[in-house]
């Protein structure tokens, strides 16, 4: 099937843009085969929705930026880190009610497949063992992948949206040497965009054999962000909590993000449930801290003045100087 002519319609993928269920009745879409397919669709008894539920690209931003412009966490680290594994954590401890950060509930996602395709293959069924994630290639189609979650105030208030860049760590290789390069554009993109990051150090590769180039290559990263974030919150993220790596390591990685980024929070997480505890009980280690560090994050807001006098007329209220 031909694409649409509009830019933000991803017919047949989703449903049409313009929220035709009829795709003649487009008055954009001219497909060749528009007739058959709606056809089709009307004899199934299906209605696309105009997005997919899969992670986000940048096209599909608008459904939630509409509302308001929602908080980014870059989860800023090497490949095969632990970053998609952390994500998929927290999605599986939600849906079991496991845990949430305090005082918020769950208010919705519009990427409930892309959190799946994270999480699924660590879901825990009888008679066979959680898995990880398949590792996020460089070569994957929407980029970066954004995941999205919202939360409300539990005493009531606004809710909030949140997108979490699930973005391989190849990308911020190659941004960390060089912020223009093509095959970073992925990691520019965040850096310019996210609210707050999350470095992610991997205690395994670091405590393995090939320590040298791991440490290398966090400090490269450390000290790219150190000078593109400006005064957005950080989190220094050691994954992989359960696996011991050498004192002097720790200490060289410590060094080298605090070095950069003197202010960055300090998280160690892990998704390995302490020993002898029932599988369908492990919450891991220090995911639901991680998650209320990320929550919390705020974009700087901009005070209205106190009303001037409350005898005016209130449409002038806020422009009102001061007496
Ligand atoms: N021991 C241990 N291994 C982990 C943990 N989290 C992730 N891993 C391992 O890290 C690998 C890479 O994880 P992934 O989330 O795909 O990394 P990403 O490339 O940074 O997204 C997984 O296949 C696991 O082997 C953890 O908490 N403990
Ligand atoms: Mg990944």
């Amino acid at each position: 099937m031909e694409k649409c002519a509009q830019p933000t319609c991803f017919v047949p993928d989703t449903g049409c843009d313009l929220g035709h269920t009829d795709l003649t009745k487009c008055p954009i879409w001219h497909g060749a085969r528009a007739a058959d397919e709606t056809a089709g669709n009307n004899l199934s008894g299906e209605m696309l929705m105009p997005w997919s539920g899969s992670a986000f690209g940048l096209a599909d931003l608008r459904f939630v930026s509409g509302r308001a412009k929602p908080i980014v966490i870059g989860v800023v680290g090497p490949q095969n880190a632990g970053k998609t594994t952390l994500l998929a954590a927290w999605y599986l401890l939600l849906g079991r009610g496991l845990t949430g950060p305090e005082g918020r509930l769950f208010a919705g996602s519009y990427t409930l497949s892309g959190w799946e395709a994270a999480a699924g293959a660590m879901r825990w069924t009888p008679g066979q063992p959680p898995r990880f994630p398949p590792h996020t290639t460089s070569r994957g189609g929407r980029a970066p992948g954004l995941l999205h979650l919202t939360f409300r105030d539990e005493d009531g208030g606004a809710p909030v949206d949140y997108l979490f860049t699930d973005a391989p760590g190849e990308w911020f290789q190659r941004w960390a040497i060089n912020t223009d390069s093509a095959e970073g554009a992925g990691a520019r993109w965040v850096s310019d965009h996210a609210d707050a990051f999350m470095i992610v150090a991997d205690r395994e590769a670091l405590a393995g054999e090939a320590m040298g180039s791991a440490r290398g290559s966090l400090q490269f990263i450390a000290r790219r962000l150190g000078a593109e974030r400006g005064a957005r919150p950080v989190a220094l993220v050691w994954t992989k909590a359960d696996v011991d790596i050498p004192t002097e390591m720790e200490e060289a990685v410590r060094s080298a993000v605090m070095d950069a980024m003197p202010d960055a929070a300090e998280h160690s997480v892990s998704v390995v449930g302490t020993p002898g505890t029932d599988p369908l009980l492990n919450t891991g280690v220090g995911l639901t801290g991680l998650l209320k560090w990320a929550t919390d994050v705020r974009r700087p807001g901009v005070d209205l003045p106190p009303p001037a006098s409350t005898s005016g007329d209130s449409l002038f209220i806020y422009g009102g100087r001061k007496p």
